[in-house]
């Protein structure tokens, strides 16, 4: 008898502790996320790109970059990436490709500083336009 209550009492204390310790403080509130609305962070999209460099795709029956901005002297190459023909046909009649087949190209070189719209002349609503700064 003397020595089972000790024994009980250690039992108690270990169990005591034990709970003691499955209780921990709560310290660490969790963070409410009502307090950073993600719909106003920046978007994590790229950002429209400058265009650079000196080459168009036809791709689709369109030319991308539709507005393509060389400098003075620089070539700009066409390719042409569908099944269908397509020209590059300037609107003041500056530089005019024969018919590209697919995976046909065509350079121009701008020696004048302007806007140059043009067109393909079999799709006419296919448009483009290269600007040339000095
Ligand atoms: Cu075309």
């Amino acid at each position: 008898m003397v020595r089972r209550f000790p024994a009980s009492a250690v039992a108690v204390a270990l169990v005591a502790t034990a709970t003691a310790c499955s209780h921990p403080p709560s310290a660490a509130p969790p963070p409410m996320p009502d307090m950073a609305p993600m719909s106003t962070a920046a978007p994590a999209s790229p950002a429209p790109a400058p265009v650079v460099g000196t080459a168009v795709s036809i791709d689709n029956f369109a030319f991308t970059p539709a507005t393509l901005t060389v400098h003075r002297g620089d070539t700009v190459t066409w390719t042409n990436h569908d099944e269908e023909p397509h020209t590059v046909t300037a609107g003041d009649g500056s530089f005019r490709s024969p018919g590209m087949d697919a995976n046909a190209t065509f350079s121009f070189t701008f020696t004048n500083p302007g806007s140059y719209d043009y067109i393909c002349s079999i799709h006419p609503v296919m448009r483009g336009t290269v600007v040339v700064t000095p």
